[in-house]
């Protein structure tokens, strides 16, 4: 009875002997956890390459960073796959393209009517200013007013602020309720790139599977409207090394930004523009909910 054969041991493992489980839970660790003993069994994983395994886990909890190898292993894209594959049986379609949300979104960024400066006013000049604008539509190109156009992107260094400690809280994150005509804008600078820690939990990884941490120049946006749905969404600056090889395969066509440079300022001084500067127009379209 105690004797057990692998096949006996999973089936103990994952055999339900008390009345309040989660059917549910159950059916998906028991399926995860067979085919981990297959996988230990097939590859014949000795015992000091499991602990590594199982330290690495550990060391990756405590580090935060298990929403970033997710999007690195191509989970969160995955499931946006899935989500577009249920839309096309569904016969849902039209609307800009889902992108992943990331690890890196922070709720509750300051909130302005219209227009607003993403990047702080006075500081010197930490890119190429921009201002991106246009306005949220429904799928039949109805204006949408009052819809929150929540905006989060990396500083001239490539990091977040909430996940880096040299910046102010909700630095370089804004919300942007659209006006009567569906319109937003915003004044910013394009930002860089993002390259996951170096020495982390990730890193490490990524150096073993020889694979790069790199993500091409990106803009998130979170866009929230009553009776549309919820768009969570990206859009690449063009012209990065790194737009067609994403560490989190976020990039997809539709959300590479047409940069317009050179715009003469005019109009666009109660953003504090006042020489020229890159014009980056794009509409946010939502379907219905
Ligand atoms: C990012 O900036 C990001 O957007 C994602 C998806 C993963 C890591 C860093
Ligand atoms: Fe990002």
């Amino acid at each position: 009875m105690n004797e057990l054969t692998q096949t006996q041991l999973l089936e103990r493992v994952t055999h339900s002997n008390r009345p309040d489980g989660n059917p549910r839970v159950q059916k998906i660790t028991a399926r995860i956890v067979g085919d981990l003993f297959r996988a230990i069994d097939d590859l014949d994983i000795q015992p000091d390459e499991f602990w590594a395994g199982v330290d690495w886990l550990s060391r990756l909890a405590s580090s935060g960073q298990a929403g970033l190898i997710t999007a690195g292993l191509g989970f969160d894209r995955l499931l946006d796959i899935r989500l577009d594959e249920a839309d096309e049986r569904a016969g849902r379609e039209g609307g800009t393209p889902r992108a992943i949300e990331g690890p890196l979104y922070i709720a509750g960024a300051p909130l302005s009517k219209y227009e607003t400066r993403v990047d702080e006013e006075g500081e010197e000049q930490r890119g190429e200013t921009m201002v991106m604008e246009g306005r949220v539509l429904d799928i039949n190109g109805k204006p949408v007013a009052g819809a929150i156009v929540d905006v989060w992107h990396a500083n001239e260094l490539g990091r977040y602020s909430h996940f880096d400690p040299d910046q102010a809280e909700y630095a370089l994150r804004r919300r942007i309720e659209t006006d009567a005509q569906g319109r937003y804008r915003f004044r910013s600078f394009l930002p860089p790139g993002y390259a996951i820690p170096p020495n982390s939990p990730t890193s490490e990884l990524f150096s073993a599977i020889g694979r790069h941490g790199n993500r091409p120049a990106h803009i998130h946006f979170l866009v929230v409207a009553p009776g549309l749905r919820t768009l969570t969404t990206q859009v690449n600056v063009p012209g990065d090394s790194f737009i067609d090889d994403d560490f989190a395969f976020a990039t997809r066509d539709g959300l590479i930004l047409k940069l317009e440079r050179n715009t003469p300022p005019k109009g666009y001084e109660s953003l504090g523009v006042t020489t020229q500067f890159t014009r980056v127009p794009f509409d946010f379209v939502m379907q219905p909910a």
